[in-house]
């Protein structure tokens, strides 16, 4: 009975969950009205990106032709990085229509929030245990889509950013280690800090946003906001 209590959940852990993922990616592609006829060949190219691959050391070209096939189409100049505060600035975003998130984005809005892998060997999505490596099939796609979100903005950026925890801005992160270092001028003009506190005792003079203002390009503009939460 005990084996039996252990083989049979681990058994429904490891199976492939290929239909149950398909369903859910056409769900949320469907909410994007403009590409929703294409959502089968969304789906089967994302699916090429890592069918028949094992997790570890995944590589982030993988999802090369994903990002070719669909590029971003929202306005440039709107675009809003985040970090340590993603609850909060997509409650922020969702009620403005001039500020927009990754998530706001076709592929942005389909992979938040998902987990998926596949195996050597086998034509399937698998949901549990993808995320063991560092370079994983979920954290390659970001790799990816946070270096195009970054590639692509234009003119006055935003980032809105966590004052409650020890470094707002941190070096490592996906904003700190890939957005920043692709904002370039004159392509960017300015990037916002908007430094979200819940008592304000937290301002812009952070030395993290010293080591921000280290690694962005010298000419572009750097200001700051703290506001409440
Ligand atoms: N971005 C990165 N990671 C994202 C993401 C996204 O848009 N969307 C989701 N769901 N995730 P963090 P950060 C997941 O540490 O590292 C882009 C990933 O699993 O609070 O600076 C976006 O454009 C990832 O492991 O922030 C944004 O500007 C965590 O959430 C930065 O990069 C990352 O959360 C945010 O990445």
């Amino acid at each position: 009975i005990v084996a039996i209590l252990i083989v049979v959940p681990l058994a429904v852990l490891l199976s492939p969950r290929t239909a149950q993922f398909r369903a859910t990616f056409r769900k949320k592609c469907q909410a994007f009205p403009e590409t929703s006829q294409r959502c089968e060949d969304i789906l089967r190219t994302f699916e090429e990106a890592y069918f028949g691959k094992d997790s570890c050391n995944f590589p982030e070209e993988a999802y090369h032709q994903l990002f070719v096939k669909n590029p971003f189409i929202h306005s440039c100049y709107k675009t809003m990085f985040w970090s340590g505060t993603k609850d909060l600035v997509h409650q922020f975003t969702e009620k403005r229509d001039n500020f927009i998130t990754l998530e706001g984005t076709l592929l942005g809005h389909i992979m938040n929030d998902l987990t998926w892998c596949g195996r050597k060997g086998t034509q399937e999505t698998f949901i549990y245990f993808c995320e063991e490596c560092k370079m994983n099939p979920v954290s390659a796609f970001w790799v990816r889509a946070s270096a195009e979100f970054a590639n692509y903005s234009c003119g006055h950026a935003s980032v809105m950013l966590n004052g409650e925890i020890s470094k707002p801005f941190d070096p490592t992160s996906y904003f700190g280690s890939i957005e920043v270092r692709k904002l370039m001028y004159p392509r960017v003009q300015s990037l916002t800090v908007i430094l979200v506190t819940k008592n304000n005792n937290v301002d812009c003079s952070h030395e993290s946003l010293q080591v921000l203002r280290n690694i962005l390009d010298p000419e572009i503009s750097l200001y700051c906001h703290s506001v409440k939460e």
